[in-house]
């Protein structure tokens, strides 16, 4: 039998949310017909992004165009086909697509995916960036501040027509941020592996797999790996644009 609690990890602030899968509620979104999706981060809540937890199942369809918002899918789990402006991509696991503004698309499969979703902003004599498709798999972790225990994999090209990055951050056990970041820009955040303490605004939090976090501009934020294995998460980021047209 289900217990029931009045309890949850769950947090919403101002400045920070944590959610956490014990709070999930579904949301229906037209044009996408079968589809489990949990809209974790929105401007509902004061964000300037999107952030969705997809579960498809074989009978599953989105069928969608990106107008003013670009779009950027990555498989958890699973494969899926993605079709862009009638082009065909397959995704397995660790798998991405990035779909620019003004596209349509569809993605069917049995998968779980984690969607990130930002407004784009043009920038004279840069064109828009096309359709990026690979795998998380064949990136390079760079080093991070040049520390051995931080990697980084930076999905996104990085030129001036993208204001948007995505990026696998792992942490070795004990590694940690080496300072309190406080930036402009903002992350929607997906826990894929491990567990750490996020340090968000003053607050203190323990973080494991499967949980959401979005930090908005300005919130101090630090995170500390735990345990014995690697703490593994995708993150995006708004860049390369002056702080008034972001
Ligand atoms: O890219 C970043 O700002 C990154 N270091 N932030 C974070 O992991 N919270
Ligand atoms: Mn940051």
């Amino acid at each position: 039998m289900k217990r029931l609690t009045a309890n949850t990890r769950t947090v919403v602030k101002r400045n920070y949310a944590l959610v956490t899968e014990d709070s999930y509620v579904g949301s229906t979104i037209p044009g996408w017909e079968e589809v489990d999706v949990r809209v974790v981060i929105s401007p509902a809540m004061g964000a300037n992004l999107s952030q969705h937890l997809i579960r498809l199942k074989p009978e599953s369809q989105v069928v969608d165009r990106t107008d003013k918002a670009q779009a950027f899918y990555y498989v958890i789990d699973g494969h899926c086909q993605c079709k862009i402006d009638g082009e065909r991509h397959e995704l397995s696991k660790g798998g991405f697509v990035y779909i620019p503004i003004q596209c349509m698309y569809e993605i069917t499969g049995t998968a779980h995916l984690v969607a990130f979703y930002k407004t784009y902003s043009p920038l004279e004599d840069h064109p828009v960036p096309p359709v990026v498709v690979g795998n998380s798999h064949n990136f390079e972790k760079a080093l991070y501040l040049d520390d051995p225990q931080l990697h980084m994999q930076y999905l996104l090209p990085d030129n001036l027509s993208m204001d948007f990055a995505v990026n696998i951050f792992t942490y070795n056990p004990g590694g940690n941020l080496p300072f309190v970041e406080t930036h402009i820009m903002e992350h929607g955040l997906l826990y894929l592996q491990g567990e750490g303490i996020y340090r968000l605004d003053d607050d203190w939090y323990h973080v494991t797999e499967g949980d959401v976090i979005w930090m908005a501009p300005y919130c101090p934020q630090w995170f500390t790996a735990m345990g014995k294995e690697d703490a593994v998460y995708i993150y995006c980021k708004d860049v390369n644009r002056h702080s008034l047209t972001r």
